[in-house]
C-alpha cells in the first residue's frame, strides 16, 4: 500500500488533527503561522486521483481543509482494487466493510468484498513460485504444490459461496466489544475457482486419526515478531473434505484480489470467515483440534451456553464456532429511501445460512407486528447466499422502517435484536432495517 495512513477514516482523522490529517493524507505540510498549505508533488497526486479530478487551484487550498467532495458523502477514501464506498473499519492492520446497498449484485464484485486482515499482507507476490505445502501428523507424507502444479494436477471447480466475518454486526454489542467495529458489511458471495482441499489431501493420503486442517498465510504479525503467525486457523474434517471447501487461486474469473489473500486460498463457504485463509502456503493436518493463533482462548469462540452481558467466560466453557447463523440483508433500496404516497416500493436483498440453506425471507413495515412473504431463489450452489425480492404497500405517510428477517432450512429464524452477549462480540445475526420515508 503506497500510504497506509490513507487508510483510517478521513472524517476521523479531520476530526482529531485537521493540520495531522493533511500531512498524513496528502503529505500537505502547513505553515504554523498564515496556514497557508503546501502539497506536495506526491499530496497533490494523491488529493486529485482520490477526487477523480485534478485541482487547478490547489496552491490556494488553505490547510486543514477536507474536501467538500469527501466532506458531503459518508463515502471513505480509496484502498486499491476496492470500491470508494467501502467503510474502513480499521487502518492497521486493513480492515473495510461494504455498506449494504453495494452488496445489491447476484454476485458480489471483486472490488466490493469487505477485508479482513490480521496481519500485514505478503508483498511482491510472485504466483509463478508460489508453492503450498501440506505437512501436519496426520497425512501420509509431507508434500508440496507450486500454483502451476496444482492446476495442472487437480479437477477445477467454480462455486459462488458465502464469506462473513464472525465479528460482523459486533458495533451493536452492549456493553461494547473491543475489536473491528462491524455494523453489517463484512460479508459477501463471490464465485470461487480453485481445486478441491479434499482431492489435493486424497491424493497423497490422510490417515485414520485425522481430526482438523489448519492453515498457514504468508502475511506478518503485526508487530514484525518473526515465527509467529498473525492467525492460523482450521476446521474438522468434516467441512475440510466437503465438495465446496476450495483452495482456490480465482473469484469471479480473474485472480483474487491481493487484499483478499492472491495468489491462492482456502475458501469454507458458510463458516466464519477466518477459517478461509488467505495468502495460503501451507495446510496441515492434524490428529488433534488445530491449535495455531486464534484457535485458542477466546478467539472465534463463543460461550457453549448463554451467558449475562459483560460477564467473565472461562476458556473451557467457549466452544468454537463453526456453522453462521441465518441472517439477511436488504440491498435495495438504500437506508433513508423516499418515495411518494400510493408508490409500492421495490425492495431486494440475500439471505445465507451457513451449512444449511434458507427456507423464507419475511419483511416488515410496522417493526415486526405483521410479516410478508417474500420471494426467494434457489441458491446457485451449496453454501451460496440467495436472493429474495419484494413488493410493499405503505398506508400512509411517514417514517418506517423496513426489516428484514429470513429462516433457515431447521425452521430457526433471525432474532430482531441483537442475539446473545459474547465476549468477543461474534454472531450478531439481528434483522437487518432501513429508513422509508413516504411524502
Ligand atoms: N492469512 C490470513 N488469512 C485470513 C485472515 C488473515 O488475516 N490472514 N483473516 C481471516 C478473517 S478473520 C476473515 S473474516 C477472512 C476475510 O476474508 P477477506 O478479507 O477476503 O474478506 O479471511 C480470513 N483469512
Ligand atoms: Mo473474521
Amino acid at each position: 500500500m503506497k500510504n497506509k495512513s490513507i487508510l483510517r477514516g478521513i472524517h476521523e482523522l479531520y476530526r482529531d488533527n485537521p493540520e495531522k490529517a493533511d500531512q498524513l493524507i496528502w503529505g500537505r505540510e502547513v505553515e504554523p503561522v498564515s496556514r497557508r498549505g503546501f502539497l506536495k508533488k506526491s499530496g497533490l497526486w494523491a488529493m486529485s486521483a482520490a477526487l477523480g479530478a485534478h485541482i487547478p487551484f490547489a496552491d490556494n487550498m488553505p490547510g486543514g481543509l477536507i474536501p467538500v467532495a469527501f466532506a458531503d458523502t459518508d463515502e471513505s477514501f480509496h484502498i486499491p482494487g476496492k470500491h470508494p464506498g467501502l467503510i474502513v473499519v480499521n487502518d492497521r492492520p486493513v480492515s473495510a466493510e461494504t455498506p449494504a446497498h453495494l452488496l445489491d449484485d447476484l454476485i458480489t464484485p471483486a472490488d466490493k468484498l469487505f477485508i479482513r486482515n490480521n496481519g500485514i499482507p505478503p508483498e511482491n507476490i510472485d504466483p509463478a513460485a508460489w508453492m503450498l505445502r501440506i505437512e501436519g501428523e496426520s497425512i501420509e507424507s509431507h508434500a508440496q504444490f507450486s500454483l502451476e502444479e496444482l492446476k495442472r494436477k487437480f479437477k477445477h471447480y467454480t462455486y459462488q459461496l458465502t464469506i462473513e466475518c464472525a465479528g460482523n454486526g459486533r458495533s451493536e454489542f452492549n456493553p461494547p466489544v473491543s475489536g473491528g467495529q462491524w455494523t453489517v458489511g463484512a460479508v459477501g458471495c463471490p464465485e470461487w475457482t480453485g481445486v478441491r482441499l479434499r482431492d489435493v489431501l486424497e491424493s497423497i493420503g490422510i490417515k485414520k486419526d485425522a481430526v482438523y486442517i489448519g492453515y498457514y498465510g504468508r502475511d506478518a504479525q503485526i508487530s514484525g515478531e518473526p515465527g509467529r503467525e498473525p492467525i492460523s486457523r482450521g476446521a474438522p474434517m468434516s467441512k475440510a473434505l466437503e465438495d465446496e471447501t476450495l483452495i482456490a487461486w480465482a473469484m469471479n474469473g480473474a485472480d483474487i484480489p491481493i487484499m483478499n489473500g492472491h495468489p491462492l486460498r482456502l475458501v469454507c463457504g458458510g463458516w466464519p470467515g477466518s477459517t478461509s485463509g488467505k495468502w495460503l502456503s501451507k495446510i496441515v493436518v492434524r490428529n488433534k483440534v488445530h491449535d495455531g493463533e486464534k484457535m485458542t482462548g477466546l478467539s472465534y469462540k463463543k460461550p457453549c451456553h448463554p451467558v449475562e452481558p459483560g460477564g467473565n467466560v472461562k476458556d473451557e466453557d467457549m466452544c468454537i464456532i463453526e456453522s453462521m447463523p441465518v441472517k439477511s440483508l436488504i440491498t435495495y433500496p438504500k437506508t433513508g429511501a423516499m418515495i411518494k404516497a400510493g408508490q409500492k416500493l421495490l425492495l431486494r436483498g440475500h439471505a445465507w445460512a451457513g451449512d444449511l440453506s434458507v427456507s423464507a425471507v419475511d419483511i416488515s413495515n410496522d417493526f415486526g407486528a405483521t410479516w410478508q412473504r417474500c420471494k426467494l431463489r434457489q441458491p446457485k450452489n451449496r453454501l451460496a447466499w440467495q436472493h429474495w425480492q419484494a413488493e410493499l404497500d405503505f398506508p400512509g405517510p411517514g417514517y418506517y422502517e423496513v426489516w428484514v428477517r429470513a429462516t433457515d432450512s431447521a425452521g430457526k429464524m433471525q432474532p430482531m435484536v441483537v442475539p446473545g452477549w459474547n465476549p468477543k462480540g461474534y454472531l450478531n445475526n439481528a434483522c437487518h432495517r432501513i429508513a422509508v420515508k413516504v411524502t
